[in-house]
């Protein structure tokens, strides 16, 4: 009895275990979909901090790191020197929404700029001081919505702020003109303007005069998002192989209580 006993199960099995790992593929599924950040979690407003002190060229930008579900709403952070400029690195999810501003926000530096290119470095549009600042926002900056000469394509850019009279440039000189009455092209300091610089067609390298002041500061963003996951392979395969090995040893179980079912179910049968 016993060999017979042990001989039967699997001729019961491959229907069974293919409806438990069907079963269990689908739970794995929808567990991951809930572990990865990208899933349809509720978005959430998010602030982003500066982490020391962001770097001001392409390659040392600052990420903005979180849910990419999420709205990056706020940036805060700090020009702490006249030749100190802050570059993130952000995500936009809505070209035609994306607005980014400095009017109206705390913060001490009262002169800012703000200017964004695209993930190549180039230049996008820029803004020294907001036409509806008044007061003490006279010199504060707004990226508008709407306001790029060019469609702005879901993805990631670079956000530059930086105090006034400092301006960034590329290998063919500046890229957005200095807002001031000598600027080549020659532009008022309210102006919302594309890279028409000399330098326009090409990417950030550097820059050039001297910022008139520094402080702190906050962005308000609309549009715009996390542009990355922290470490988001290692976290998705640490999700995928934790669910793998819960499926697998969960259908271990599953069998060998099937077994243990099955023999019992054999040994009933066979004492009746
Ligand atoms: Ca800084
Ligand atoms: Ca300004």
């Amino acid at each position: 009895m016993s060999s017979t006993k042990e001989a039967m199960p699997p001729t019961l099995r491959p229907r069974a275990l293919l409806g438990r790992l069907r079963r269990r593929l689908a739970m794995a599924c929808a567990l991951a979909a809930g572990l990865v950040p990208a899933a349809a979690a509720p978005a959430a407003s998010i602030t982003w901090a500066e982490v020391g002190d962001a770097g001001q060229t392409l390659g040392s930008a600052q990420a903005v790191t979180g849910n990419p579900g999420d709205s990056l709403t706020t940036i805060t952070g700090s020009i702490s020197s006249a030749s100190d400029h802050d570059l993130f690195i952000i995500r936009i999810t809505n070209g035609a929404a994306f607005s980014a501003t400095t009017v109206g926000q705390p913060g001490t530096l009262d002169d800012t700029q703000l200017f964004l290119f695209n993930s190549a470095g180039i230049g996008v549009y820029a803004n020294d001081d907001a036409a509806n600042g008044i007061g003490a926002n006279a010199f504060r900056s707004t990226l508008p919505a709407g306001g790029a000469p060019t469609t702005i394509a879901p993805g990631v850019y670079f956000l530059l702020i930086g105090a006034s009279l400092s301006y960034p440039t590329s290998a063919g000189g500046l890229i957005f003109p200095n807002f001031t009455l000598t600027s080549v092209p020659q532009v008022d300091s309210t102006a919302v303007v594309g890279p028409i610089g000399p330098g326009g067609a090409s990417p950030l390298t550097g820059y050039t005069g001297t910022a008139a002041s520094f402080g702190t500061y906050q962005i308000a963003l609309t549009g715009a998002a996390p542009a990355a996951v922290p470490e988001p392979a290692s976290f998705v395969l640490l999700a995928a192989g934790a669910l793998g090995i819960f499926a697998v040893s969960g259908l271990a179980r599953s069998e060998r209580r099937s077994g243990a079912h099955g023999r019992e179910r054999l040994s009933r049968s066979g004492s009746i």
